[in-house]
């Protein structure tokens, strides 16, 4: 029988997850899930054939280039991958791979709770509750921003954009996006397309980032960009935190020109900009967008799989390309 290929393994992954990787791989694993610094994952990964990480782990040229040539193939357990320098691994003949589709509603989920939890008061009155301090039902009391009719911008129509969508029409909103091309898919004819991104924001009573971080997408949330919105706009990112300034955005919401916001990520997780901290108007989340046990569970299947194919000479089901 041929010798197991030998995985360095990042993170604690689920259960069954880690069961089927130490079956059918010699796995190096971090069972007290630390985050590794790279100098931990050079160290670790002079003697093996492949890296299983998470978005935690920063794969930047440097990193990739001081890897030792054993390396053939890094899987992420993410469907994002901006913390891969995937150039840097083509130029060294190392295949990627991550983890799209398997988490697409899940994401979209937490993209409707942060919308809603936003535009409803959800932090400020609930902790208003929790903290013993509702004396009584008011009718002045934890107002919120009208949902129904409103129109939702969605920046970044790809599977997760999609799903957020059709979620929303669900609430008769107004879909509008921005994306590379037009989306011809079915259900979804009614959405109106904006060449420019700058023709979205000028529509977005709601604003849902669902696009990946680039340079060209880095810090596209900024004091300029936000006052093209319409005033009382509510902002919602489950996408990556770089997307938004995280400084501009506290200043909007400060000054009321945003009326809420809704996070799932952020700039420098885990440690929170402690200025959002004095803001009723944010709803924010530790990046749980895909953190249900059938989600997670998929997107480790999928890393295994991608191995798998990949130490058996066949195509993968998810290879990021250049
Ligand atoms: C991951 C994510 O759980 O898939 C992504 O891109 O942001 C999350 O679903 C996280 O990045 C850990 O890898």
């Amino acid at each position: 029988m041929a010798a197991k290929p030998r995985l360095l393994v990042t993170r604690n992954f689920p259960p069954n997850v880690m069961a089927r990787l130490r079956r059918d791989y010699a796995a190096i694993t971090n069972d007290e899930d630390r985050i590794l610094e790279p100098a931990e994952v050079l160290a670790l990964s002079q003697d093996v054939d492949a890296i299983l990480c998470a978005g935690t782990e920063k794969f930047s040229r440097e990193v990739i280039e001081a890897l030792p040539e054993n390396i053939r193939i890094i899987a992420t357990y993410s469907v994002g991958y901006d913390h891969l320098d995937a150039a840097a691994a083509a130029e060294k003949g190392i295949t990627l791979s991550n983890t799209p589709d398997v988490l697409t509603d899940a994401t979209a989920d937490i993209a409707l709770l942060c919308l809603l939890g936003a535009a409803r008061m959800a932090h400020s009155s609930a902790q208003t509750l929790r903290s013993g301090q509702w004396s009584s039902w008011a009718a002045n009391q934890f107002l919120g921003v009208h949902v129904t009719g409103k129109r939702l911008g969605i920046l970044g129509m790809g599977r997760i954009g999609q799903a957020v969508a059709r979620r929303a029409m669900g609430f008769n909103m107004q879909i509008h996006y921005h994306n590379r091309r037009p989306v011809d898919v079915p259900g979804l004819e009614a959405a109106i397309y904006h060449k420019t991104t700058d023709s979205l924001l000028g529509v977005c009573d709601f604003l849902s980032i669902n696009c990946g971080l680039s340079a060209k997408t880095k810090y596209l949330i900024n004091d300029e960009n936000i006052a093209k919105m319409p005033d009382n706009a509510v902002i919602v990112n489950t996408a990556r935190g770089g997307i938004i300034e995280d400084a501009a955005l506290i200043r909007a919401l400060k000054s009321g020109k945003i009326a809420a916001a809704g996070l799932d990520v952020f700039e420098n997780e885990p440690h929170l900009n402690p200025d959002y901290l004095d803001l009723d108007t944010l709803f924010v989340l530790p990046h749980i967008g895909s953190a249900t046990v059938e989600t997670r569970d998929a997107m480790g299947n999928m890393c295994l799989d991608n191995l798998d194919a990949f130490f058996a000479d066949r195509p993968l089901i998810s290879e990021i390309k250049t």
